[in-house]
């Protein structure tokens, strides 16, 4: 298909590039990191999203060197602003189901960290209940807690869309849940959401985790969420996703 092509292409050429989207925090308004997201630079298409390429993330060999390629790139820019003395922070990397199953593949983040001399906790995962449902065994649980055990961060994404959701923060060695935007964006209006939100806070509160939430548009949903104990935000009430030299910037800038 088309998406095919263009991710065949990207990888070829050098077309793909991380975003970065600030996560922050709350009860300081710092910049704790960033969450890195696919964007390709089309020589004639300009930026092309995840969306536009949702076959070949659906893709298995594509997934697998596309995961590969922003591990890279991440990892690069990461050791690049720290070259320089400017603290990038905690940044975190989607992962496709290819990635996960791939027991090589988790190794292959630490040994990029080890070669350019990084901490493990500059690194977090982000895991969907999409990626975990069908095939979660015990090789990919046991290399997720070494990976956890080493220092990198596990955070599961999208919290509270899937139907899995408890199961998955009682087996996986999870440090963090983000909670998802459809539930950030109506706090606003649909006042029973705010009650889901406080329980989802609770719950991640007592088991020990840490709470991102993301989609964050508005002032007063920062301001409810803040109030409600939530440890981090992130949403284009802060920034959108930016290219790695605006992130170093913003990330100066507010430090
Ligand atoms: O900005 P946004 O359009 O970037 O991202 C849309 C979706 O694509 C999100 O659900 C996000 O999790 C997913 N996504 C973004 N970057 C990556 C990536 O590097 N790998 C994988 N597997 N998914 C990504
Ligand atoms: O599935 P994941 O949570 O990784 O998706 C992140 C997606 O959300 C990216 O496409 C990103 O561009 C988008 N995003 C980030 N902040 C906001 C926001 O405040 N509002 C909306 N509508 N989308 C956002
Ligand atoms: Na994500
Ligand atoms: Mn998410």
């Amino acid at each position: 298909s088309d998406a095919l092509e263009i991710v065949r292409m990207a990888l070829r050429e050098d077309w793909v590039e991380p975003f970065y989207q600030p996560v922050i925090g709350f009860c300081d308004q710092s910049v704790r990191g960033f969450e890195a997201l696919l964007r390709i630079r089309h020589p004639a298409r300009g930026l092309i999203l995840p969306g536009d390429v949702k076959d070949a993330l659906d893709d298995p060999r594509q997934a697998d060197a596309l995961g590969l390629c922003m591990a890279r790139k991440v990892v690069n820019d990461i050791a690049l602003a720290e070259s320089r003395g400017d603290r990038f922070g905690q940044v975190s990397i989607n992962l496709a189901t290819e990635n996960l199953l791939k027991p090589g593949y988790l190794c292959t983040l630490l040994n990029l960290l080890k070669a350019k001399r990084l901490p493990f906790n500059v690194l977090k995962l982000e895991i969907t209940e999409r990626v975990l449902v069908d095939e979660l065994n015990s090789e990919i649980i046991a290399n997720l807690k070494r990976l956890r055990e080493c220092g990198v961060g596990i955070s599961l994404d999208d919290f509270g869309t899937g139907y899995a959701s408890l199961v998955h923060l009682q087996t996986l060695p999870v440090n963090e849940i983000k909670i998802d935007r459809s539930f950030v964006s109506g706090l606003g209006t649909e006042s029973n959401r705010g009650e889901i939100v406080k329980a989802m806070l609770g719950l991640a509160k007592s088991l020990g985790l840490t709470t991102v939430a993301e989609g964050i548009e508005t002032e007063g949903e920062a301001l409810k969420l803040a109030g409600w104990g939530c440890d981090f935000g992130q949403g284009y009430l802060f920034a959108r996703p930016i290219p790695f030299g605006e992130a170093v910037a913003f990330k100066s800038r507010a430090a």
